[in-house]
């Protein structure tokens, strides 16, 4: 396919996109995407500029992003809850023409310095030209590293063609399929896989605002639509297995997707266990990063492999290296090294950071994750862990300790901190925060809590807070995060 959405090209009545009891059909979309780029030609917004949109599931959002795609304009994806610091960090590095919000939602933020934009688009049946797939940047993902504030990963018309045509052959995607999911449209799992996956491949989005276990059963026996995949991160699987015991009607609906698919995260053998037991369904790992989009999936063919995430998608180069990146060639599922990928779904790189890009991306086009793992025979990735402590994988959303420290530094109560992800059923891992205070502070749990929320965004929040006289350091004064947990 030589256009990244032909279904909007070929725009008919079918359904595209559900949230709640709204819903809208292909034609409306590319109505909808096509006023978008009127209005961003009246404001002067151009190809190779970049436009913020605060990602409410609506209508107008969608039609947004695809607009910006199609005038070669760059989607910086905004959380609605994002806070005053983290939102001003991004605005300052990516520079957008524009911030952009549906007409019915409030604008969450003064647009710092930038021209806003509240608009409603009238569904109105049109058809899309055609989106060449090349190096033109469709997305600017910010995400997080180990320290420092978050960086932007430029994500290209070709770098969603490939991933997505890679992920449709591995779970045989098709416009068939609706997607079912509850996940923020901010990251690769919500709106790459979630919106642009399904739209690429001709089927629909079901979205569900507001994650609870009732809110997703719902809209997967809801009748606009027939074969349904879930798409979740294992917290929201722990959280409908916890619903689902005694609750019939939770586990029928379970058993109703063609495929349950968990990623961002590790699905413990428990849980993998609790929804089999539950259900009689297994779910399908798929293992991926912001930077690269998904790299590994359980085929749908194949039967899930509970503490595997599959093998390498069609066109992923995948392979294991050591600590000086020397590669390994064993395939015992025993010797672990840090996983590399090369593909087309490669980023091209973080906005303005070309020493953190060259950090993890070699001339070869090799990236490097982070992530340690070892491989089968057979090919299968089992992930065990990461090389950095310091990135924390909470609730699916990737946090890292050196930003919430620097965020606690600021607070005039805080004299020192350290920061550590403490193992956590429901969350995989909780943020924890070890603080020492300015002499004569009060010790306010919640209301430094509450700080980090206000300034980065709540899911960044220490869940638990502990004062202590010292921090405990080496002979060197290095902080010994192990020492707490870490
Ligand atoms: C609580 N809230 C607060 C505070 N405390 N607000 C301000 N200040 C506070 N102190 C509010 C929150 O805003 C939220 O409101 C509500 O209370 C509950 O918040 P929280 O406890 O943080 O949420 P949770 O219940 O723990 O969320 C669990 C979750 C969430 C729903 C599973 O973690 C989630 O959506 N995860 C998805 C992450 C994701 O998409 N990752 C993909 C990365 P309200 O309820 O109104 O919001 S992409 C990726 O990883 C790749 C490529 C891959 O492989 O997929
Ligand atoms: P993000 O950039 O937010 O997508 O986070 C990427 C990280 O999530 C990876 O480097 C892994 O550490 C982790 N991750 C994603 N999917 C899985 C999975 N299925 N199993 C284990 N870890 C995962």
């Amino acid at each position: 396919m030589s256009d990244l959405f032909p279904r909007l090209t070929h725009a008919d009545s079918r359904l595209a996109f559900l949230v709640d009891g709204d819903s809208w059909t292909y034609a409306e979309l590319a109505g909808a995407a096509l006023e978008h780029v009127t209005l961003l030609e009246r404001t002067g917004v151009t190809a190779g500029d970049r436009v913020a949109v605060w990602a409410q599931p609506d209508l107008c959002t969608a039609a947004a992003m695809i607009g910006n795609a199609l005038a070669g304009v760059a989607t910086v994806p905004l959380n609605p809850k994002l806070g005053s610091g983290e939102l001003a960090h991004i605005f300052e590095d990516s520079t957008p023409k524009l911030a952009f919000c549906c007409e019915r939602h409030e604008l969450p933020h003064e647009a710092v310095g930038v021209p806003s934009l509240r608009a409603a688009y009238l569904p109105q049946s049109e058809t899309l030209p055609e989106i060449p797939i090349d190096e033109s940047a469709v997305l600017i993902l910010y995400t997080s590293g180990t320290t420092g504030p978050p960086k932007g990963a430029v994500i290209t018309r070709r770098n969603i063609a490939a991933n997505l045509d890679a992920l449709s052959d591995a779970w045989d995607w098709t416009e068939r399929d609706t997607v079912v999911h509850s996940l923020p449209l901010i990251h690769a799992h919500g709106l790459v896989l979630g919106l642009f996956g399904s739209l690429r491949l001709g089927g629909a989005l079901h979205y569900v605002p507001g994650f609870t276990p009732d809110g997703l059963a719902a809209a997967i026996v809801d009748p606009r639509h027939e074969q349904t995949m879930l798409f979740a991160v294992p917290t929201m699987f722990h959280r409908l297995a916890e619903a689902a015991k005694g609750d019939a009607d939770l586990c029928e609906a379970l058993r109703r997707p063609r495929l349950l698919v968990s990623g961002s995260a590790a699905l413990s053998l428990r849980e993998h266990q609790r929804i089999r037991a539950l259900t009689g369904r297994g779910v399908h790992e798929r293992y991926g990063l912001t930077e690269t989009l998904i790299n590994c999936a359980v085929p749908a063919s194949h039967p899930p492999m509970p503490g595997y995430v599959g093998p390498p998608l069609p066109g992923v180069e995948l392979k294991l290296v050591d600590d000086q990146r020397r590669e390994l060639e064993a395939h015992d599922d025993q010797t672990i090294g840090e996983v590399a990928v090369r593909s087309d779904a490669v980023f091209k790189g973080y906005l303005n950071r070309e020493d953190a890009t060259a950090a993890v991306l070699d001339d070869a086009g090799w990236f490097y994750t982070g992530d340690l793992a070892t491989r089968t025979e057979a090919g299968a990735i089992r992930i065990l862990g990461r090389r950095s402590t310091d990135l924390i994988k909470t609730g699916g959303y990737r946090v890292g300790a050196g930003e919430i420290e620097a965020c606690l530094l600021e607070h005039p109560s805080v004299r020192e901190v350290a920061v550590v992800g403490m193992p956590d059923d429901d969350l995989g891992q909780r943020i924890a925060a070890f603080l020492v205070l300015q002499p004569g502070e009060a010790e306010d749990a919640a209301a430094l809590a509450g700080f980090v929320a206000e300034h980065l965004s709540p899911h960044k929040r220490p869940r638990d807070i502990e004062f202590l006289a010292e921090l405990p350091r080496n002979a060197m004064g290095k902080v010994q995060k192990k020492l707490l947990g870490g």
